[in-house]
């Protein structure tokens, strides 16, 4: 059935929605907003595409509007976004950007006039330099300044958010970016890794605290999921699996619902772990609203002695490519799903908060036929009606993204949107792909 009638199987109050974040849409140039450890980061030498960065990415912070009716005119309940710290907070802390608080306010009530569902991410990676500066996720004091921005935000717009996630991926926010060096601050550093590890889960509960204090019920964290298998059975590749799973997936799993982190991990990291990091555990393990999952593919690990500290590679599968290199393997949505239910007893609501592919899309007679990425959606949404049938409480689905964006380290060069940006002059031209989802949706 490659198309998206199924969309039309699932239960009345499923929510469909679409996501976007800050640093990669907004345009940090605009509205006086605070740099972000991206900013300076893309700065540096071949750190980003062609040393691109999000200064102006989609100038949705001019054209917000426009970009709330393609949301609503494509037939979502829901928009996904997240909020810039350094554009409420330029340094971080003290003193407050009101035009910041300004544009969250229009596009919350703008969200709320066309009856769309806000989604709200407090961190979507964009630290701000004065805190990156001193340490970032490094530094024990980030989570406590996290805090006071959480208060800052559930204040001003806390009661229009339908949900709040605390930490966008806190996987790409912490091994990614400070032991992997891929994202900002680019750091190849197994101890500054490690206490990233902690330290941005330790932020997850501490504005889960002020979240609490506020009163909102409807607060989560959104976590990356790779389904992780090894290359084969043999004896080390299997090892080396398990360690990336629990550096990959475990690590944050575990901490957030049993309070303790996989042995294996603590083993590697020994002492470059944060000092009393258990009395933390109980802040992060404290009880969340419902889960989201992020998902786009599966890791095949082959153990590797020459590769420092985990001795472990990812390595190329057989199956058909995005346009990241990113295998399509929708069965690891499903896989993933059941192995947390079943590992941690889980039983809130379980929201899909990102899914979606990059491809090389071509206007042609001012159309853009990405047909592979309506194969791609619907393979995934598939596979989420399977586990609704069999009675698993998913209660939405994102597709990644609105907007053909700032992919991070790969600038411009990859296009994930629904809708085609043209990086010139801004024009957004929807693709195939946004009207199947308006077929469906609006039916
Ligand atoms: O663009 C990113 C997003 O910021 C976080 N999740 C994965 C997406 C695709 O790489």
């Amino acid at each position: 059935m490659d198309n998206l009638s199924i969309i039309n199987s699932f239960p009345k109050d499923f929510i469909f929605g679409t996501a976007t974040s800050s640093y990669q849409i907004e345009g940090s140039n605009y509205g006086n907003c605070g740099r972000s450890h991206w900013d300076s980061f893309a700065k540096k030498p071949n750190k980003t595409y062609r040393s691109q960065d999000g200064g102006v990415a989609c100038a949705h912070y001019l054209k917000w509007n426009e970009d709330l009716d393609l949301v609503k005119n494509c037939g979502f309940s829901a928009y996904r976004f997240s909020f810039s710290w350094p554009r409420v907070l330029p340094e971080g802390k003290g003193l407050i950007n009101n035009e910041g608080l300004s544009f969250y306010d229009k596009l919350l009530d703008g969200m709320l006039e066309r009856e769309l569902k806000p989604f709200g991410t407090l961190y979507h990676w964009d630290l701000p330099i004065n805190l990156a500066e001193k340490g970032g996720w490094v530094n024990r004091d980030t989570p406590k300044y996290f805090a006071d921005y959480t208060d800052l935000v559930m204040k001003n717009f806390g009661d229009r958010l339908y949900s709040i996630a605390t930490i966008n991926e806190p996987w790409c926010a912490s091994w990614l970016s400070y032991y992997c060096g891929e994202h900002a601050p680019g750091l190849k550093d197994l101890s500054a890794a490690a206490k990233s590890m902690h330290f941005i889960l330790l932020a997850h509960g501490k504005a889960l605290e002020v979240i609490r204090s506020h009163n909102h019920k409807n607060a989560g964290i959104v976590l990356n999921k790779a389904y992780v298998t090894t290359k084969d059975d043999n004896e080390q590749n299997n090892i080396a699996a398990e360690l990336y799973n629990s550096i990959h997936n475990d690590w944050f799993d575990s901490a957030i619902f049993n309070g303790e982190y996989p042995k294996n991990v603590l083993d590697l990291f020994k002492e470059h772990i944060p000092e009393n990091y258990q009395k933390d555990l109980e802040a992060i393990s404290q009880s969340i609203d419902w889960i989201g999952i992020n998902y786009y593919t599966r890791a095949i690990v082959e153990h590797d002695k020459k590769i420092k500290d985990i001795n472990l590679v990812l390595t190329k599968g057989p199956l058909k490519k995005t346009d990241m290199g990113w295998e399509i393997f929708p069965d690891g949505l499903s896989k993933i799903i059941q192995s947390m239910i079943k590992k941690y007893s889980l039983n809130i609501p379980i929201h899909i908060t990102e899914n979606g592919m990059a491809n090389k899309d071509e206007i042609a007679k001012e159309t853009i036929n990405d047909h592979e990425r309506i194969g791609f959606y619907y393979s995934h949404i598939n596979e989420v009606k399977k586990l609704l049938d069999k009675k698993i409480p998913i209660k939405s689905y994102f597709a990644w993204s609105l907007l053909d964006n700032f992919e991070w380290a790969f600038g411009y060069s990859k296009r994930f949107g629904l809708v085609h940006v043209d990086f010139e002059t801004q024009i957004r031209t929807p693709k195939k792909s946004w009207y199947e989802f308006q077929s469906y949706l609006l039916k």
